[in-house]
């Protein structure tokens, strides 16, 4: 991949206006005593650091060691998922439209956002419901991308409150659903585009769960603008709900006293065993991420002596208001007896927390195994089960190793 792949799309111009605009609404905030921006000109290119899935749309995820060496994923990092291409936007024109049941539909711009709301930083997972699929594709196979462990990322996403959105557009007393719409033409099997959409329940749009918003629009990713990949110039944000209901390059809200028609939360995102119209139509949309939980070192297959050998992870909660991860458990021995890891960081909703342990290993240690049970009493299945399109898989997370005398 190209190493300025990122700064093709996104021009110094371009950048530098968002500079100016968000010094406009927080200059008391980052102008230093002698007047000076504290703010840089211009940000540091990334350099995006993912094993390639797909080119086009790209797909990528970053290798394990590497995403869990910080408890805010790096940017380089940060696993991107894609369903068409990346639109390219200017921030200064590219408008967020509000319709539907409002009494007021409104159009806001990138310095509205960030300048007429008060702005909310939340610490939040974004995790792809196909995370892990690989794993699952081994009990029966399933196409899609192939992921292994990494589509998962932690950061900060800074901007205002869906809900103080909505407020300002006046939502009716109908409104149940919020549909979420990007500016990304997807082609579909038949020929056609249509953008990437969704929607989520109109009580987890307006919650505030302690400090913390059901949904936000998120301008700033890890205190920077959002990365085109990303969904430059913003994105929805939901804490708690699978990746698909975070929609990048967000355009339009529509609000409603039903779910989306988008492809995305009728048909795509569903657990299903069959591919028939009347199953797809029968199952539930995925809205939460369940607990699960995963070893990133040793790197999978590794060869190791023979003695105590450090182990490291991630462990996700379910993503539901207050839920944390409460239990981290690794085993050497095929799971009869298992030691309890060291938690690191701080415990918080919606977010991983990563953790570390060791363990003596001989030369018939074959595997370590971990699982993850959050406050609200779940628990990563021995065996999840399999689905069709290779959603939420969540079992134990076996990690291989080869031990040398
Ligand atoms: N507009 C748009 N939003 C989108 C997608 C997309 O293809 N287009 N992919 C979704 C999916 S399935 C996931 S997992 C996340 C991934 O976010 P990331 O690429 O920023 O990591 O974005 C979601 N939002
Ligand atoms: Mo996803």
């Amino acid at each position: 991949m190209p190493s300025d792949r990122s700064e093709l799309l996104l021009s110094p111009q371009s950048r530098r206006q968002f500079v100016q605009s968000s010094l406009a609404a927080l200059s008391g905030l980052w102008l230093g005593n002698s007047g000076r921006s504290l703010f840089a000109d211009e940000f540091e290119p990334v350099t995006k650091q993912l094993s390639v899935l797909s080119d086009a749309p790209f797909n990528g995820e970053p290798n394990l060691q590497r995403l869990i060496e910080l408890q805010q994923t790096p940017l380089e990092h940060f696993f991107v998922r894609s369903h068409g291409a990346v639109p390219k936007l200017d921030d200064g024109e590219f408008s967020l439209r509000v319709e539907g049941l409002v009494h007021q539909p409104r159009d806001f711009k990138l310095g509205e956002l960030r300048e007429k709301f008060p702005q909310h930083t939340v610490e939040a997972t974004l995790t792809c419901a196909g995370n892990r699929r690989t794993e699952m594709s081994a009990l029966r196979k399933i196409s899609g991308v192939a992921w292994g462990a990494g589509a998962i990322g932690n950061a900060e996403w800074t901007g205002p409150a869906l809900s103080d959105i909505l407020k300002q557009a006046e939502i009716k007393a109908e409104a149940k659903h919020i549909w979420f719409e990007g500016a990304d033409p997807i082609t579909e099997k038949d020929g056609s585009t249509a953008p990437f959409g969704g929607s989520i329940p109109i009580e987890k749009a307006m919650a505030l769960d302690g400090i913390i918003p059901g949904g936000l629009i998120a301008c700033l990713m890890n205190g920077r603008p959002l990365l085109p990949e990303h969904g430059f110039p913003f994105r929805s944000l939901v804490p708690g709900f699978i990746g698909a209901r975070s929609v990048k390059w967000l355009h339009r809200i529509t609000v409603s006293d039903r779910t989306s028609p988008n492809h995305y939360l009728a048909d795509a995102y569903k657990v299903i065993q069959n591919d028939s119209a009347e199953d797809r139509a029968a199952a539930a949309p995925i809205y939460e991420f369940p607990v699960n939980g995963a070893i990133c070192v040793p790197k999978f297959g590794k060869t190791l002596r023979a003695g105590r050998i450090s182990i490291a992870g991630y462990a996700l909660p379910t993503g539901r208001p207050d839920c944390l991860v409460e239990e981290v458990n690794v085993s050497g021995d095929g799971g009869q007896t298992w030691k309890r890891a060291r938690l690191l960081g701080v415990a918080r909703p919606y977010c991983w927390r990563l953790w570390t342990t060791s363990l003596p290993v001989t030369g018939s240690t074959r595997e370590l195994i971990v699982r993850v049970r959050d406050s609200l009493g779940n628990e990563q299945p021995q065996v999840a089960p399999w689905n069709l399109k290779g959603y939420l898989f969540n079992s134990w997370h076996h990690s291989a190793v080869s031990i040398e005398g």
